[in-house]
């Protein structure tokens, strides 16, 4: 299917997810290897069935630490004499929190970790019978332009060529999937940054790249075959098509949210201005506050949502 024929077939009605694959129904049981769940050996409805939202970012720890800033912010209470556990502790890949409506789930770096962990999550909100579920990734980026700690709020994400869809190796043959963001949830969490917060929060097409070093235009990397004067003409001529970040896993998170129909937006924090270095300076204290700040939009954004409902 094009990606014109596919924006027509674009929405499910009663807002549950599109599987767009029907050996699954046809099934036994569907284990979710990466997760450590399957539709047989849990209760994924009785385990899910209420998750509204559904946060990704990379590493395990600051999906913990976003689980418990999130419980605090929503007011959620555990149940009494229980702690947050690692729902897929035993898949020794992914971490899963689970804090009332909230998923938390670590996707490691790049495309293919992200990729396979959403085909499997796309597939839990689906046996878990979840409606209109709403995707967030939290991350880290590259700025272009941008001082460190600065919020970009992705519009759309391209490839390293700047194309906006994902293309993926299929029987031989290319796949391509829109890379679509909602555009409404965007504008939303872009008005949930106060102004009178200590950072910036900006909106623009967020790059994403298979590789950090070469893929990204760094000098640094074990190999680098182009000169500084061609890495920037480069990075000025992605900033001009209106590239404000570059990171590893929006191009896939919008792509197979979009092809599910689910609503997904991308929030990352800015590490560097590529324009002006490649290496990751700021210490760890800095890193580490930058780091919360996606976390604190997207967390206002599902406390409004809740408050409103
Ligand atoms: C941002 O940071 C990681 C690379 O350091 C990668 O996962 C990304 O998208
Ligand atoms: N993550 C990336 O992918 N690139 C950067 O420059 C910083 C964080």
């Amino acid at each position: 299917m094009s990606a014109s024929d596919e924006e027509i077939h674009d929405e499910y009605p009663d807002g549950s997810v599109r599987l767009r694959n029907p050996n699954i129904e046809l099934m036994d049981q569907d284990i979710l290897y990466h997760l450590a769940l399957g539709s047989g050996s849990h209760d994924l409805v009785e385990m899910f069935g209420d998750v509204k939202f559904v946060c990704m970012g990379g590493t395990p720890k600051r999906m913990e630490q976003f689980a418990y800033y999130i419980m605090e912010q929503i007011g959620h209470k555990l149940p009494a004499g229980t702690t947050l556990q690692d729902i897929s502790k035993y898949s020794y890949r992914y971490s899963m929190y689970k804090v009332g409506p909230v998923l938390s789930i670590s996707h490691g770096m790049g495309i293919p970790s992200v990729g396979i962990l959403l085909h499997e999550v796309i597939k839990l909100m689906y046996h878990a019978k979840v409606k209109d579920p709403i995707f967030f990734r939290i991350g880290t980026c590259g700025g272009i332009g941008l001082e460190g700690g600065t919020v970009v709020i992705s519009e759309e994400a391209v490839d390293g060529l700047l194309r906006p869809y994902l293309e993926l190796p299929v029987l031989g043959k290319l796949v391509q999937r829109t890379a679509k963001l909602d555009k409404r949830l965007a504008r939303d969490l872009k008005s949930m940054a106060e102004p009178s917060q200590l950072f910036e929060t900006v909106t623009g097409k967020t790059m994403c790249t298979y590789d950090f070093y070469e893929g990204q235009g760094r000098l640094d990397g074990a190999f680098c075959e182009f000169t500084e004067q061609e890495k920037l003409e480069y990075m000025e001529q992605v900033h001009k098509a209106g590239v404000a970040n570059i990171e590893m896993e929006s191009l896939s998170f919008a792509a197979l949210t979009h092809h599910a129909g689910i609503k997904s937006a991308v929030v990352c924090v800015a590490l560097l201005d590529r324009l002006k270095g490649d290496q990751v300076l700021a210490p760890h204290e800095v890193l580490e506050e930058w780091q919360e700040r996606p976390q604190k939009l997207v967390a206002r954004y599902i406390k409004n949502y809740l408050a409103m409902k």
